[in-house]
């Protein structure tokens, strides 16, 4: 079996029955000039993380590996937003540099061009945080005990998913140079609590030592 040096310990998976997770690399989310910047936010910090993400994607397809990919809006008409949501982020659905913010089908609630799916893999649209509310993840996964966690953000949609799919039972490695946030002191620490006591909600590695397992 494959075994990956990681925090706290070694992470031994089937590729068989893992499966990678790309979790909300859009547009809105990356792009310079985009929703996440007008924010005040520096993507850069968010857009790191393409470069490692994409040589993943290349030698886990490669592999002929299960990828799914994830967005995180809502519907033009905003029913499946709830108003609690909205309320703190009213800027949802209003007008963009990209079109309106987190709405599917708008330019930038798509997937940066340099990570964009290819034939085949599933895009699971989400409207919360975590990509298992409100979607069909888990079916789509199958027999899939293991998840290959990246994307954006660190502290935000990735714990969320991480933490979901614990109480799911699935085994997570988080990649550390996969994922991203636009805050330092939150990628650092939302790494580290991935791995406290034991790996109280996975492992947590740097992608060319996964990669070196699939080559
Ligand atoms: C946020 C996300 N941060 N994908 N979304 O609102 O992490």
């Amino acid at each position: 079996m494959p075994t990956v040096a990681a925090d706290p310990g070694p992470f031994t998976f089937d590729p068989a029955t893992t499966a990678l997770l790309v979790i909300d690399m859009q547009r809105d989310f990356l792009l310079p000039g985009g929703f996440g910047e007008s924010l005040g936010n520096d993507v850069g910090l968010l857009r790191r993380t393409i470069e490692p993400l994409a040589a993943l994607l290349t030698a886990w397809r490669a592999a002929g590996l299960t990828v799914i990919h994830t967005r995180e809006g809502h519907l033009p008409d905003l029913s499946d937003c709830p108003p609690a949501k909205l309320r703190r982020g009213p800027m949802i659905g209003q007008a963009g540099r990209f079109g309106r913010i987190l709405i599917r089908g708008e330019y930038g609630h798509d997937i940066v061009d340099e990570l964009a799916p290819v034939a085949g893999e599933a895009v699971v649209d989400k409207p919360g945080k975590g990509a298992f509310h409100g979607t069909d993840l888990q079916a789509l996964l199958g027999g899939a005990d293991r998840l290959i966690v990246t994307g954006v953000t660190t502290e935000v949609c990735v714990h969320t998913t991480v933490r979901e799919a614990n109480d799911r039972g699935y085994e997570c490695l988080v990649l550390s140079d996969c994922v991203g946030s636009y805050f330092p002191e939150f990628q650092r620490v939302g790494l580290q609590m991935i791995a406290a006591q034991g790996g109280i909600f996975g492992w947590v590695a740097e992608s060319p030592a996964l990669i070196k397992e699939i080559a």
